[in-house]
């Protein structure tokens, strides 16, 4: 599935704005045919964004089930003929689409994009009703996982993973048009040899194109041409290729063109791609043949009011930190992010470990910390082969939509699942053999919980390389930095002799509120936070096989209640409005080389 796109042969609106809205409280509405109708109420809402925080109302926020949004939207005469596609970049949880009395769209999973060939449906010349439900609860089915307990007040979503269950159109809706004839797909997979690049590339296309020939050119950053080839796949070679580094998102591009038999252009579609390799050597991870040392932070699509809405100015401001702090990497927790994310990751040379919404699959832990749950993490009243069919998909439609972005260099399958059964490992075994055929060219890994150390973990040796989570001096050993850096030393090492493998600390981190102080460093305090992040740095800089580090979390977000959340999660190294905490200053000192 290819992103909108405007050029000679394609044009695109974004339907973003003000939408009417209106929350389900007595779940009515796919009875009553709300789609029919505008909908009841007079209520508005922004698009993109999560609905919850934007009402000074708890049964808004709180609410657990449908909501829907309806908009109206004229469809230009000129787009007759062509083929008009509805797109959604992102429903959280799912939803289901109507335009005007049809249905034209259903979707699983919050965090991916889907559409619809709407060209039968919509009125050309004419205002067309857009109508949306989305449902936000969280099932043993979904991924994320949750259950939904009925309470005498009504149903409370009860999920095990650590931020906020924020829902809606979280990111832009398109109306866009391709030609019938069209090519539908582009893989490309670089490589470097030498000084020599290559693209080798794959089109797909419509049935409607056959008879119709595929032509391919690469152009440098300044527009030169440097390749060209025909056909639906092949290879690009470039000379004295300029790499996409770490640090400098050098881009080509890829112009695609289905050409009739007079060598009329009859569709072009135009892909940013970077020439790079990965490759996880012995204890090494290597981009561009040269060892990869991760900086940076486990983040969160996160900000007061909008929730997880995508916003581009305050993406710009967070990839603005990112830099002012020296980091070089960020891993998508615990969702895939805005393709907007990656597209500025990849032009700007940030590096990217791109995770699946498989969260909270850990029954023993729920918000971050320990939980005394009696039922299993994997059986089939819980998290089974339902969930696994939901979570292959989820990967599926992950590596079919980033599989183009150079700053994609590794896969999670997962965040901290139970990994110390061997239920776990039936579970996650043919996921991670999916993910290495749908994409053979990045390495797999998944993020292991402290509660499954080297000796217990039953899944780590499926992975290309360790992702951890640690919380010594925090969630273990609090306040005891002495003993907590004996501890991870010691389980480090084990990691380290045990696979032979490269390690990233995918999270690290003490909650701490901004203004707290003490002269003698206490957990909560910003003078703890630097002590403890400072306490982690000696340990990675003693183990070679530390291949990176990921503090948790960038900025704090915001959580589910519960009595160890101030507010949401603390441990920000900047706070949510993004001021630096004491931690980012000397955070900024290891990481930036050139200060
Ligand atoms: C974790 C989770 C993350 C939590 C964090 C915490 O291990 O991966 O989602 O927010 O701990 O702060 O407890």
């Amino acid at each position: 599935m290819l992103r909108p796109s405007a050029n000679t042969s394609r044009d695109r609106r974004r339907l973003d704005g003000l939408w009417r809205f209106a929350v389900d409280h007595d779940g009515v509405g796919r009875e009553e045919q709300w789609w029919k109708a505008p909908l009841p109420g007079r209520t508005e809402v922004a698009v993109p964004a999560s609905y919850n925080d934007l009402f000074a109302d708890s049964s808004v926020r709180d609410h657990v089930g449908d909501v829907w949004y309806q908009t109206s939207v004229h469809v230009p005469a000129a787009w007759g003929g062509q083929r008009i596609v509805l797109r959604f970049d992102a429903a959280t949880h799912r939803a289901v689409v109507w335009v005007g009395d049809a249905q034209v769209a259903e979707h699983e999973g919050g965090y991916t994009p889907f559409e619809a060939d709407v060209t039968e449906v919509v009125a050309v010349g004419e205002e067309n009703r857009i109508t949306v439900v989305v449902d936000n609860r969280l099932s043993w089915e979904s991924v994320p996982p949750g259950y939904v307990e009925q309470t005498p007040d009504g149903p409370r979503q009860r999920y095990y993973h650590d931020f906020f269950n924020y829902s809606g159109l979280h990111r832009p809706v398109w109306l866009h048009t391709t030609p019938p004839a069209h090519i539908s797909d582009i893989t490309v997979v670089p490589g470097i040899e030498g000084t020599t690049g290559t693209v080798g590339y794959e089109i797909a296309a419509s049935s409607e194109a056959e008879g119709l020939t595929s032509h391919v050119m690469l152009r440098d950053a300044e527009g030169r041409e440097v390749a060209r080839s025909a056909g639906t796949s092949g290879t690009l070679v470039v000379d004295q290729v300029h790499p996409w580094q770490p640090g400098e998102g050098y881009l080509y591009r890829l112009e695609a063109q289905l050409q009739d038999s007079t060598g009329t252009p009859v569709d072009a579609y135009s892909l940013d791609v970077g020439i790079r390799t990965v490759e996880v050597r012995g204890n090494e991870f290597l981009i561009n043949g040269e060892p990869f040392y991760f900086t940076g932070f486990g983040m969160h699509e996160d900000h007061s009011v909008r929730g997880k809405g995508h916003d581009d100015a305050s993406m710009v401001h967070d990839f603005a930190l990112l830099d002012w702090i020296g980091a070089n990497s960020l891993r998508t927790s615990h969702y895939p992010y805005a393709e907007e994310v990656l597209d500025y990751a990849d032009r700007h040379g940030i590096v990217v470990i791109d995770e699946t919404a498989a969260v909270g699959m850990n029954l023993g832990l729920a918000g971050g910390i320990m939980n005394a749950e009696t039922k299993k993490t994997f059986s089939e009243e819980t998290i089974g082969e339902a969930t696994q069919r939901t979570h292959l998909q989820a990967i599926r439609e992950l590596v079919a939509r980033d599989k183009n972005h150079p700053s994609v260099v590794l896969w999670s399958v997962a965040n901290e699942p139970e990994s110390d059964t061997e239920a776990s490992r039936e579970y996650f075994e043919p996921l991670f053999t999916a993910t290495r055929e749908l994409d053979p060219s990045r390495p797999v890994g998944f993020v292991n919980v402290m509660l499954a150390p080297v000796d217990k973990c039953l899944v780590s040796d499926l992975a290309d390389v360790i992702m951890v989570n640690r919380y010594y001096g925090w969630y273990v050993n609090p306040g005891d930095l002495a003993n907590a850096e004996r501890a991870l030393e010691d389980e480090l090492t084990g990691w380290a002799d045990r696979h032979g493998k490269p390690i990233i600390i995918t999270e690290y981190g003490a909650d701490t509120v901004a203004g707290l102080h003490s002269v003698v460093a206490q957990p909560w305090t910003e003078e703890y936070q630097v002590e403890f992040l400072e306490m982690y740095h000696r340990v990675f800089d003693r183990i070679p096989a530390v291949v990176g580090e990921q503090v948790w979390n960038f900025a704090d977000f915001a959580t589910a209640a519960g009595f160890a959340r101030v507010q949401g999660n603390k441990k920000g190294v900047f706070t949510r409005e993004r001021h630096p905490k004491a931690a980012a200053f000397s955070l900024r000192k290891r990481w930036r080389k050139d200060i």
